[in-house]
């Protein structure tokens, strides 16, 4: 699977091939025979990230991608200095939290927001319900997550008892055969998922370091790993869940991407209402006790719509 293509072979001219990983300028592609070979982009505004579709051409035993191919959705996070693509041609976004360390849930909003206005299915996991209290308070900081229709899955990757067997097995039944990008903060246990998922996982990446010419232990990396020999799936583990950036967003949109806003949007008294101090606002008017609507929930939504609006005046 890690093979270089055969130099001897004649030259096919272009080919398609997937983006499994990505290191600096570096590309590793796999074709569909499944050789991986790395590549340079030809320009130097070309972006490809994993899980693109690219054309590219062999160039001794290396290869140059040329274009990428035209893409399903993708996944970015922008702040005020730049745009970081994390992955295209998703199906879903993972994110992984867990009892400890304790996340923030800013930064759960904020993934979910993003992941919802790209178009990608979010999924949330609480990982490590062995870790007790920490587990159920954090179990309850989700509740408005449940409730505003988000699907949380329990979960413990570490020991195996018969519990912690059918949470993971509940897990891998929504990764069958679909893409997911895993997201979640140093700690949480996305390594631990993907050894536990990818049998070869561990010479998988011992092989992507090398073809890459990375360090051994390199993080700053997202690869591509098949979950199957039939490779019906995969998970794509990508580093960092810091700094989630929505300058991509318009304020003005913001609420739509909120599930527990959305359903009030199109129903205040002013058809440019912002939701944040207006009259006749139906947002206003669910939030708890007199509706479903979380209070910190509301309050995030307006301190990011400040940030998003500062973003957009010059
Ligand atoms: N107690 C407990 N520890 C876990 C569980 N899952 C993972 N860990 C541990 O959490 C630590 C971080 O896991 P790792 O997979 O490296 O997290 P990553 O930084 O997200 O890749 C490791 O020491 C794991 O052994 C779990 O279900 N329970
Ligand atoms: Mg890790
Ligand atoms: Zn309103």
């Amino acid at each position: 699977m890690n093979r270089r293509r055969d130099a001897t072979a004649p030259l096919p001219g272009a080919h398609d091939g997937l983006v499994v990983a990505t290191y600096g300028r570096h590309l590793l592609v796999e074709a569909d025979d499944r050789t991986r070979t790395r590549c340079h982009p030809r320009g130097k505004r070309q972006e490809a990230v994993v899980g693109d579709r690219v054309r590219w051409t062999p160039s001794g035993d290396e290869g140059v991608v040329d274009a990428v191919l035209p893409r399903r959705n993708v996944l970015f996070r922008q702040d005020a200095l730049r745009t970081k693509v994390f992955a295209a041609n998703l199906d879903q976004v993972l994110v992984l939290l867990a009892a400890e360390p304790t996340f923030a849930e800013p930064q759960l909003a904020r993934a979910l927001i993003a992941a919802r206005q790209a178009g990608i299915e979010p999924l949330i996991a609480l990982n490590k319900r062995d870790v007790q209290p920490a587990f159920a308070e954090a179990w309850a900081r989700l509740a408005p997550y449940r409730a505003m229709g988000e699907t949380v899955l329990p979960l413990q990757l570490q020991g195996d008892d018969a519990s912690a067997d059918a949470d993971l097995a509940a897990l891998t039944e929504r990764l069958r055969g679909r893409v997911t990008l895993v997201m979640g903060a140093s700690g949480v246990g996305k390594s631990t998922l993907v050894n536990r998922l990818v049998p070869h996982a561990q010479a998988d990446t011992q092989a992507i370091s090398r073809a890459l010419g990375t360090g051994r232990h390199t993080t700053t990396r997202t690869s591509w790993y098949w979950l199957d020999d039939g490779h019906g799936g995969a998970l794509i583990d990508s580093p960092g869940f810091h700094e989630f950036g929505l300058h991509h967003i318009a304020p003005e949109a913001l609420a739509r991407w909120m599930p527990d806003l959305a359903p009030y949007v199109g129903q205040c008294r002013f058809h440019n209402c912002t939701h944040r101090r207006e009259p006749g606002c139906a947002i206003q008017a669910a939030i708890a006790p007199h509706g479903p609507i979380a209070p910190h929930r509301w309050r995030m939504y307006q301190d990011l719509y400040e940030e998003l609006a500062a973003a957009r005046t010059p």
